[in-house]
């Protein structure tokens, strides 16, 4: 085993390649629904505090620390309180919820137990992207074996504590993993945002007070409760604490699901993943998503964590990290990913429904190379006039990648206008030659 190799931390995916992996039998044999068993012991708020002093911070890309979102919890309201797994994993280059929850199902349910037991909630919600049918199924199938083994239903283990699970399919929008926006879809109605506040842990699903965290946070609690809130903070810096599941895509030797402590480098990634393909270099990459501005070669040793991807100018987002090689276009790249802002942009707010139509016209004749210099400074100004003001993420996110290739790569651009098309296109241009 090499040093780099060394730092890889398999919890959440250390049985992905046991045989059935993502049967409970299986689960079970490696030590699986042990730490539901431990917390049904546990005063409910002592769980919360364990989650607290873990230092675990939300997995689905905002990194707002999970037990105090638990905290929130208003316990002296009479109303139910429900929690909700946001499981709608759609953000381009996002790719570690689905193959979680299909390699391992039994991990999140045993996390959404005993995550419903500590914020005393007895229904809970598994809200899935409804394009994976796959997948739904899946979780399906792990929810009737721990109904059929007594982990769910009423009275679990003898402890007094009921739990029903829900697994519903989402109808195809990527607005729906909004957290506000998902809950209008469970409640039946289209999904667009609500105003926040209220936040949803005081006035959520039904108007009741409701817990909705991403996948990979629910999972990661069992190991918490298990192994205790010491050992995951021991992991990690001190601000982002724990492991995390990165996820290679793109011109790497061995793209895949790489599971390391926050704080590791991008260098130390592409290293465990075989480096760049032969005879190509890294030209740009997102660190989390799409939505996530553009990085650079320059920001290869930047720690992997909250703070280091944000004094770089970006956000450590879903760790989804897409590399680009010197073989892309960047702007054919940010193009595409607009036009997938200007399709999933729900509609409900001005500044993204028209401008994110507006970024797809502009960026569109510079891809064609019939545009202005002055287009890129029109660009910046329709960015301008969409971040801050629109209603929820989705707007800002759609300027990320615009603006940061600007920043980074403007020159590009101009070729662009240069060359009357892409530069990187051997059917517009002889730079191929
Ligand atoms: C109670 C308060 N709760 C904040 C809660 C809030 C939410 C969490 C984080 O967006 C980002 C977005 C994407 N009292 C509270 C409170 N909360 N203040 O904390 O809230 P927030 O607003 O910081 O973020 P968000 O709305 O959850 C998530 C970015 O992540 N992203 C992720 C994309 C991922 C997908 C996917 O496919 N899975 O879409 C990538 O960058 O752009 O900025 O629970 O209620 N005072
Ligand atoms: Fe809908 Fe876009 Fe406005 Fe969000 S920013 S509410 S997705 S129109």
């Amino acid at each position: 085993m090499t040093d780099t190799a060394s730092t890889l931390t398999p919890v959440l995916t250390d049985t992905w390649d046991a045989e059935r992996s993502w049967t409970l039998a299986t689960y079970e044999q490696h030590g699986g629904y042990r730490a539901l068993r431990k917390a049904l012991g546990m005063a409910p708020d002592d769980i919360i505090t364990a989650v607290k002093d873990s230092g675990l911070r939300g997995r689905g890309g905002a990194g707002f620390p999970t037990g105090m979102k638990w905290s929130f919890i208003p316990q002296d309201n009479p109303k139910p309180k429900y929690l909700v797994v946001n499981a709608d994993e759609s953000e381009p280059g996002t790719c570690k919820d689905i193959p979680l929850m299909m390699a391992s199902p039994h991990t999140l349910v045993e996390g959404v137990i005993i995550s419903s037991y500590a914020i005393r909630a007895n229904r809970a919600f598994i809200y899935i992207r409804g394009e994976v049918v796959h997948v739904i199924r899946r979780v399906q199938a792990a929810v009737a074996e721990a109904y059929a083994a007594g982990h769910l239903g009423k009275n679990i283990h003898g402890s007094g504590y009921d739990l029903d699970v829900v697994v519903h399919a989402g109808a195809g929008a990527y607005i729906c993993g909004e957290e506000t926006a998902l809950l209008e879809g469970l409640e039946g109605r289209r999904g667009q945002p609500r105003l926040r506040p209220p936040f949803p842990a005081v006035a959520g699903l039904y108007a009741s007070p409701t817990v909705i965290n991403n996948v990979e946070s629910i999972a990661s609690v069992p190991s918490i409760i298990d192994r205790g809130a010491e050992w995951f903070a021991s992991m990690g810096t001190e601000k982002s604490a724990g492991f995390g599941i990165f996820s290679l895509s793109g011109h790497v030797k061995r793209p895949g699901q790489y599971e390391a402590p926050l704080g590791i480098t991008l260098r130390q990634l592409i290293d465990l993943a075989g480096g760049m393909r032969e005879g190509h270099e890294l030209k740009f990459w997102t660190p989390g998503g799409s939505s996530t501005p553009l990085l650079t070669p320059e920001h290869l040793d930047i720690p992997l964590d909250f703070e280091g991807v944000g004094a770089a100018g970006s956000m450590l987002g879903t760790r989804a990290l897409q590399l680009f090689d010197d073989t892309v276009c960047v702007v054919r790249a940010v193009l595409r990913w607009t036009e997938f802002y200007k399709h999933e942009s729900c509609g409900k707010c001005t500044p993204c429904r028209e401008g994110t139509w507006w970024l797809v016209q502009t960026l569109a004749r510079l891809e064609r190379g019939e545009g202005s210099e002055a287009d890129l400074d029109l660009l910046l100004d329709q960015c301008d006039n969409i971040l801050g003001r629109s209603f929820c993420a989705l707007g800002d996110g759609a300027t990320s990648p615009i603006s940061s290739s600007i920043k980074y790569f403007r020159e590009e651009y101009l070729a662009h206008l240069t060359h009357g098309g892409c530069p990187f296109d051997p059917a517009r241009s002889t730079a191929w030659a």
